[in-house]
């Protein structure tokens, strides 16, 4: 295995036009015979050089020439012909297996179905063939199955041809008219329920909408239907793209590395981001599927219309994409609320990953396995710095450079220059410094500091960009970091908004006419993907919390002054808790807020957040100060908690998206009352009387987290009214894997071998190893390192059957720097006893040599 470099770019030597595929389907024998118009680029005598895994080759023809074995060289990652013709046409027939297919990469089967996934690089696994995103084809799919067993026969594009076969078999064929690299290739076949509806577009096409679900689960799907007609109009509204083919097909399978694919016309979803009731998913899992279905629709021009170059570009689409679809999840549910979910997910995990073994810049620079950089920094990140260059020009000029990118762009295979340069030139701004951001790894510390001049009535802010290790950022590596701000004047109350740009090692900016020295709302809306090290009093913290303008900047204080207390009980063993928290935190129960946001000032901040806040925090230490602090403000809050958790229960008839914020404040609300005694009633009764997911759920993990006497019998009820529904069956697992019980290893124990479980779902093993890892922290991370040993093996058992599932869950472990020494030797030993297995796939080495190195 040898990395990739993004310096060694170079155009592909030759290119293919057309691809005329053809599928006769069969679970482990389909033969896939492709006929390709290749021409050669540039005046060289290569090789043509195809890429293609775990294919059995069964013939290739130049022309009408049929080549022997002589004639090329077969190696276990692709083809090689000699070939000294320019311009020619080339039939390749390959055998695949989709039924041993368990990398779930290529062509592979999920239950009854046939289905693919190409990104990054699976396109080789079907048939041989230039297998990188610059080399951008007209496909024709012909598609040929049983027809009983798979009725429908789907693929990209048009439907232009079906008919009956012999056998009973039929076939369909479909030919996509945009020209696409083969990673937006896609094919389904099988047997489905199908949700239809349509679509009439600003440029007046009818488009048909068909989601395609398994059987039985049509109302489930109306969701996603609602939520894809809601992102076509909101694309249009907001950036005037609107959809271009006649149809817009979904797919949702059990089985599925990703959240879904946007496979041109096609996408190919987790079901998890498609199926929803109310009886069955939670408040969470309709807002995730408002938000994928969006972002795969919002593909259609950020992705597949303008593709990356090469695969280091990912950024272009996915940064961008991610931010459209948080634009657009802002725009149907609060912003606010939303704006603080991005950030909970950059501080907790994308922050480690930045000052992790694995960190890259959002545009890597050297990648070994492609399938390793779909990464939070390549999205999450990636889509911060596309919110920069927004808050930097304006809402009115990003959309114009929207329109430049497209108008320069259409139909190419661009890079992130090519973005930026556009989004530059519309607004005729400097952006120049700005693109370091796409070439730096790290997050970036700001330190603040402030001075108030009472004779002079001016007010100075003082701010400093600092590296990753904490050093003074030279000229040559400053970035170009927007900061909002706010002034409050203490006083009034009143604020003064405004946009700094920090460009320099250090800048001070003056403010003039203060009375009194104002309070600053930094980074409102979390205007730059960064730390700030700023030493707040309680007191301003508090102001801000009760008055900044910015709804992120008022839950942002409490998070700090949370995270304050956290690091006093883990660093200060005995440290007594003050008495102010309650009051101020009683004052944010009393305020007439928007209740999900209420709900948001409650949550504690994540374990993984404070993780990254404390040098070599000892886990355990965290965990009890996370009990403490819990407990602490439960008993000092119970009245108002419990009141607040009675009112919300008792309001019906609410909207929808009130009765959504309701429940999420109710069920904080049970969280902190379920640590007290009598929480076996509290949580039974909401259990009995839950006439939704989202109450239900939040009794099972209360009753989870404290380990609650009935446990045992809720989870077993749960289980007999749901083991037919894998979805919940996944929350059946997880629930149990976040238990705090001491037979916890036990349990684990049990629950692989427990019918339901396959490690081969990724969904599942999910919902258990992932679950297990992410949720149980007391433990995962426990003294004898017995967590980390159980993560390990099963990694060893993923290794070989499904080897990006075991290089996610892996992450944990690679990140043990983040821990106390204890910690991370129990953790190194694992690494090593993973590093030495034979067979180990190439994603797991690519990230035990970065973290053993
Ligand atoms: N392109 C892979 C799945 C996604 O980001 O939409
Ligand atoms: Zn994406």
């Amino acid at each position: 295995f040898t990395p990739r470099y993004l310096a060694d770019y170079q155009v592909s030597a030759f290119t293919i036009s057309t691809i005329d595929l053809t599928f006769e389907l069969d679970d482990t024998a389909t033969k896939v015979t492709s006929v390709m118009s290749v021409k050669r680029q540039g005046s060289g005598e290569e090789p043509l050089v195809l890429d293609g895994e775990h294919l059995t080759l069964l013939s290739v023809k130049i022309d009408q020439c049929l080549l022997s074995a002589s004639d090329y060289y077969l190696s276990a990652t692709g083809l090689e012909i000699p070939v000294r013709a320019d311009e020619f046409q080339l039939t390749i027939v390959t055998e695949i297996n989709p039924q041993d297919n368990t990398a779930l990469e290529g062509l592979f089967k999920s239950g009854d179905a046939f289905c693919t996934q190409c990104e990054a690089e699976g396109f080789r696994r079907i048939t041989y063939y230039l297998d990188r995103p610059d080399v951008m084809a007209v496909f024709t799919s012909k598609v040929i199955a049983d027809k009983i067993k798979y009725p429908y026969l789907l693929s990209n594009g048009n439907k232009i041809a079906s008919g009956e076969l012999d056998n009973g078999k039929h076939f369909v064929q479909w030919h996509d008219p945009f020209p696409k690299p083969c990673y937006l290739f896609a094919l389904v076949a099988g047997d489905f329920d199908l949700l239809q509806d349509s679509y009439l577009t600003s440029e007046n096409r009818e488009v048909a909408l068909e989601i395609f679900v398994d059987k039985g689960n049509l109302a489930k799907a109306e969701h996603a239907m609602a939520s894809l007609k809601n992102a076509m109009a909101w694309d249009e509204e907001t950036f005037s793209l609107a959809y271009d083919l006649d149809i817009y097909m979904i797919v949702a399978v059990d089985f599925f590395n990703m959240g879904a694919m946007e496979n041109k016309g096609l996408n190919v979803f987790n079901s998890k981001y498609v199926l929803a009731d109310t009886e069955s998913a939670t408040d969470v899992d309709y807002y995730n599927i408002e938000a994928v279905i969006a972002h795969e629709y919002f593909h259609n021009w950020t992705g597949n219309r303008v593709t990356c170059r090469d695969w280091f570009q990912l950024s272009l689409k996915e940064g961008l994409t991610v931010f459209r679809d948080q634009q657009f999840s802002g725009d149907m549910n609060s912003k606010t609320v939303s704006r603080i979910q991005n950030v909970r997910v950059l501080r907790s995990q994308q922050f480690a990953e930045d000052a992790g073994p694995m960190a890259h810049p959002i545009r890597p620079e050297k990648v070994m396995e492609m399938n390793n950089f779909y990464t939070l920094t390549v999205y999450e990140k990636g889509s911060e710095v596309i919110r920069m260059i927004h808050t930097l020009l304006g809402a009115e000029g990003f959309a114009k450079g929207m329109a430049l990118y497209f108008e320069r762009f259409d139909g190419m295979a661009v890079t992130c220059d090519d973005f930026v340069n556009a989004m530059a030139d519309a607004s005729k701004v400097d952006l120049t410094q700005f693109k370091r951001w796409y070439s730096q790894s790290g997050t970036p510390h700001l330190k603040v500091s402030e001075s108030f001049d009472p004779e002079a009535n001016l007010y100075h802010l003082t701010i400093s960009q600092h590296n990753q290790a904490g050093e003074l950022s030279s000229p040559q590596s400053c970035l170009h970091i927007p900061v909002k701000m706010e002034l409050i004047d203490a006083d009034s109350g009143i604020g003064q908004q405004q946009l700094l740009e920090l460009t320099a090692p250090e800048q001070t900016w003056t403010f003039e006419h203060y009375q009194a020295k104002p309070v600053v709302a930094l980074l409102e809306d979390f205007s730059a993907p960064v730390k700030v090290d700023f030493e707040q009093t309680d007191l301003a913290l508090e102001v801000l919390m009760l008055a900044a303008s910015d709804g992120f900047c008022r839950w942002d204080a409490g998070q700090k002054l949370l995270s304050r207390y956290l690091h006093k009980l883990v660093l200060e063993p005995g440290y007594a808790l003050p008495a102010s928290l309650i009051t101020i935190f009683s004052k944010i129960l009393q305020k007439d807020s928007d209740p999900a946001f209420t709900a948001e000032q409650l949550t504690l901040p994540a374990f993984g957040e404070v993780v990254d806040q404390i040098h070599q925090v000892d886990p355990l230490a965290l965990v009890n100060a996370l009990k403490t602090l819990k407990g602490f403000l439960a008993k000092g809050l119970q009245e108002p908690l419990s009141a607040c958790y009675h009112n919300c229960a008792e309001k019906t008839a609410l909207s929808h998206q009130q009765a959504i914020g309701n429940r999420a404040l109710k069920n904080i609300c049970l969280s902190y009352l379920a640590v007290l005694p009598g929480a076996d009633t509290l949580v039974a009764a909401q259990l009995s009387s839950a006439a939704n997911m989202t109450d239900t759920l939040a009794a099972l993990n209360a009753s989870a987290y404290n380990n609650l006497p009935a446990f045992d019998s809720q989870m077993s009820a749960f289980e007999s009214k749901w083991h037919d529904t894998p979805l919940v069956v996944d929350k059946w697992f997880t629930i149990n894997a976040s238990l705090n019980s001491d037979d916890i290893f036990e349990r684990l124990a049990a629950l692989l071998k427990h019918p339901l479980f396959s490690i081969k779902n990724p969904n599942r093993a999910r919902a258990l190893i992932g679950a297990f890892v992410s949720a149980n922290p007391q433990y995962f991370h426990c003294q004898s390192g017995r967590g980390y040993q159980f993560l390990a093996e099963q990694i060893k058992r993923l290794n070989e059957i499904n080897p990006q599932v075991a290089s996610r869950l892996i992450t944990p472990l690679i990140q043990y720097k983040e821990y106390d020494l204890s910690r991370q030797q129990l953790m190194l030993e694992q690494l090593k006893v993973l590093r030495a297995l034979p067979q180990l796939s190439k994603d797991l080495l690519e990230k035990l040599d970065a973290a053993l190195n």
